[in-house]
């Protein structure tokens, strides 16, 4: 793998660059680096080092919408290729995913998506900003197996609990289990909300949700 190559990845981010981040995801496809290592040692190198320097007021929020962007784009080149990598698999089950109402992160549970439906799930990604009625009449809709949902702010993650609380309420749960991720979802607050998964990355929510199917060997 090309550290070079990695740099420049994490550099087109840092300097919120979308042609020169789509054109460097571009690079990696032909020179057969993996897309899942292209996003996690290239990309997400430089959105973790903006998002230090504006957690630090080092960085200021164009830049941070900046480095969203390109981040974005560079996914969205590289998702067909992480799809591919799962053609013709069994189906496992119907998630719907989701962000949380009030928060507009979207790039770590579109990736989950992606890796999601490469792994066999169907995947019904109802984008971010979600309210919890709106996540839970998808999954009764769909009949999904497993609700996803996403928060990156430690403002937004209570509406992880909100919606868990609901389908308790509904009598919903076990039928519908719940996983949830993002940047602020600790362990503790996993068990506090009682959710019955969780993983901190994309990679893991494949194998979590396996396990919450029963299909953890497929
Ligand atoms: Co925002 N932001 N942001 N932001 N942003 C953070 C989250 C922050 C930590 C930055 C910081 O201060 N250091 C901070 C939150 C602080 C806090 O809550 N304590 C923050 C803030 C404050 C804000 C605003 C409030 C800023 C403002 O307006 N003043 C604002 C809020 C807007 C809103 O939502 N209402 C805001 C806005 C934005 C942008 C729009 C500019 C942009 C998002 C662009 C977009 O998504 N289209 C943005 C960005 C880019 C970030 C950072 C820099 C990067 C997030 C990201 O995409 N990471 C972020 C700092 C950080 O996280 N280090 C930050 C890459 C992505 C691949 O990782 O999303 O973590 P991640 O997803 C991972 C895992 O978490 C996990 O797997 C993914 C893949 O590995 N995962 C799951 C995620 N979801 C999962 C679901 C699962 C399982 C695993 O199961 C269902």
């Amino acid at each position: 793998m090309s550290e070079e190559l990695l740099k420049e990845m994490a550099q087109s981010i840092i300097d919120g660059d979308s042609d020169l981040s789509a054109e460097l995801a571009q690079k990696a496809i032909a020179a057969n680096m993996h897309p899942l290592d292209a996003i996690t040692k290239g990309f997400v190198v430089g959105v973790t080092y903006i998002g230090d320097q504006f957690g630090k007021g080092e960085a200021f929020l164009p830049e941070l919408v900046m480095a969203g962007e390109a981040m974005k784009t560079a996914v969205a080149v590289l998702e067909p290729e992480l799809l591919k990598l799962g053609q013709a698999r069994e189906m496992l089950g119907k998630v719907v995913l989701a962000t949380v109402e009030g928060d507009i992160h979207e790039i770590g549970k579109t990736l989950v998506g992606t890796m999601l439906s490469a792994s066999g799930f169907e995947v019904i990604d109802l984008g971010v900003d979600q309210p919890a009625e709106k996540i839970i009449g998808k999954a009764l809709e769909v009949n999904a197996n497993i609700i996803g949902m996403s928060a990156l702010l430690t403002t937004t993650m209570v509406r992880q609990r909100e919606v868990i609380e609901e389908l308790d309420k509904e009598g919903l749960r076990p039928k519908i289990k719940v996983m949830v991720g993002g940047a602020p979802i600790t362990k503790d607050w996993v068990e506090k909300i009682k959710a019955d998964g969780y993983s901190e990355d994309a990679i893991g929510a494949v194998k979590v949700a396996k396990e919450l199917v029963g299909k953890a060997n497929a």
